[in-house]
This record gives structure tokens, C-alpha cells and sequence, in this order.
């Protein structure tokens, strides 16, 4: 059985629809966030505090694109895959990766220094610029994608790396910065919020929320 320690709406919420588009079996551990304060028992579970943390079997993963590429190909080729050799292999593992480590990191310094520091420790300037940061990776990367016209980013078909880019899209909304979105992307990110995955994943989070 599949164990994913998730709180509402963090990464962890790629593993989470992940495992729901794909239909898999899994337990749900739902923690308050931040873990390391809420919950500090998590520590002896996951010494880095941090959510997702997903264990099956003898694996143990912690980064969240990892986890989502481990479930699409974990039982062979998936609705979720591009496998080695299939023509947009390249752009699936890039998507897949962009999405946390081009579009989610310059929001969470945005995240910290805007809103989960105390007053006295937030830094305004560092948080503008993060923003505008994350505004310009979006526009240049996947706005220029999308302007052609696709529906999803690689293979002509909803996968993994939709579920990656999406979360940011997520994160963003939460953040306010969606007002910044190109249309393609606003669009884009309607369709995403439509799938019945997305829905469930929701749910699940909303049903078991501590
Ligand atoms: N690169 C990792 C980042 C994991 C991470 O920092 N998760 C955040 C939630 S979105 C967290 O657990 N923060 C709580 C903390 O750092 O104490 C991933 O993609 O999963």
C-alpha cells in the first residue's frame, strides 16, 4: 500500500491527483502545515518536515515531480507517461521538472516574505521581485507554449507534466497572482481545475482535513 503525507494544497498535492487520475490504492496522512510546528512527531517520520513524503514499499521520496514521475511509470507505461523513445519524452520530463523547479520555487519565497513571516521579518522587496520573477518564467515558458493553440503541454493528451505545471497554477491563484496570467494560461488553467482528478484530489484533502 502506498502512504502519502500531504497537507491541503502544498505539493504534495501533485502526488495526491496523481494518485487519483491513476486510480491507484493509497493511505492519506493529512498533516497541519507547517508539520515541523503542528505536527513535530512528522520529524521522526520525515526529518526534513516537509511535505509530500511518500512511502511504498522500500521506496522513499520526497520531492514532489519525482513522486508524480514514480507513480506514471511505477507499473510500466500509464495514461500519465511518456515513455523513453515516444516522440515528447524530452518535453515531458522538462514540464514535469519546470513546474517545481522553475515555476513553485520563486513563489514560495513569495509565499514567505509577503505572508508567513512575521511583519517585522518581511521583505516586501524581495517578494515584488519574486513575484515579477515567477510573471516573466510564466509567460516566457509556458504562455509561449501554449499560444500555439495545444490543449495540453506534451503528447497531445492530459500527463504527468500537466499535473506539475498545474500545481503552480494552483499555488499562484492562492497567492493572487493569477491576475497576471496570460489568457492561454487562464485557460489552461480552467481545464486543468475541470478534470475529474483534480476533483477528486480535492475532495480527499477536504474529507480527511484534520
Ligand atoms: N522540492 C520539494 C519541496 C518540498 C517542500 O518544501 N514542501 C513544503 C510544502 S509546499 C513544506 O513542506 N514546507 C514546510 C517546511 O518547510 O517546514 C518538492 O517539490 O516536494
Amino acid at each position: 500500500m502506498i502512504t502519502l503525507y500531504h497537507c491541503a494544497d502544498a505539493r504534495s498535492f501533485r502526488c495526491l491527483w496523481a494518485l487519483e487520475d491513476l486510480g491507484l490504492p493509497y493511505e492519506l496522512k493529512l498533516l497541519p502545515f507547517p508539520p515541523r510546528w503542528k505536527q513535530p512527531d512528522y520529524l521522526e517520520v520525515n526529518p526534513l518536515g516537509t511535505v509530500p513524503l511518500l512511502i511504498d514499499g522500500d521506496a522513499r521520496l520526497t520531492e514532489s515531480a519525482a513522486i508524480v514521475q514514480y507513480l506514471a511509470t511505477r507499473d510500466g507505461p500509464s495514461a500519465l507517461s511518456v515513455e523513453p523513445g515516444r516522440p515528447g519524452y524530452g518535453a515531458w520530463l522538462n514540464w514535469l521538472h519546470h513546474g517545481e523547479a522553475t515555476l513553485t520555487f520563486p513563489q514560495t519565497l513569495v509565499l514567505r516574505y509577503r505572508l508567513l513571516e512575521p511583519p517585522e521579518r518581511r521583505l516586501p522587496q524581495a517578494a515584488d521581485d519574486y513575484a515579477r520573477w515567477f510573471g516573466k518564467r510564466l509567460e516566457e515558458g509556458l504562455g509561449r507554449a501554449l499560444s500555439d493553440g495545444r490543449e495540453w503541454l506534451v503528447a497531445d493528451r492530459f500527463t504527468a507534466a500537466d499535473i506539475s505545471v498545474a500545481y503552480a497554477l494552483l499555488l499562484a491563484a492562492s497567492l493572487g497572482l493569477d491576475a497576471g496570467f496570460p489568457p492561454s494560461v487562464a485557460d489552461y488553467w480552467a481545464r486543468c481545475r475541470a478534470r475529474p482528478g483534480f476533483r477528486r484530489a480535492k475532495a480527499a484533502q477536504r474529507d480527511r482535513r484534520v
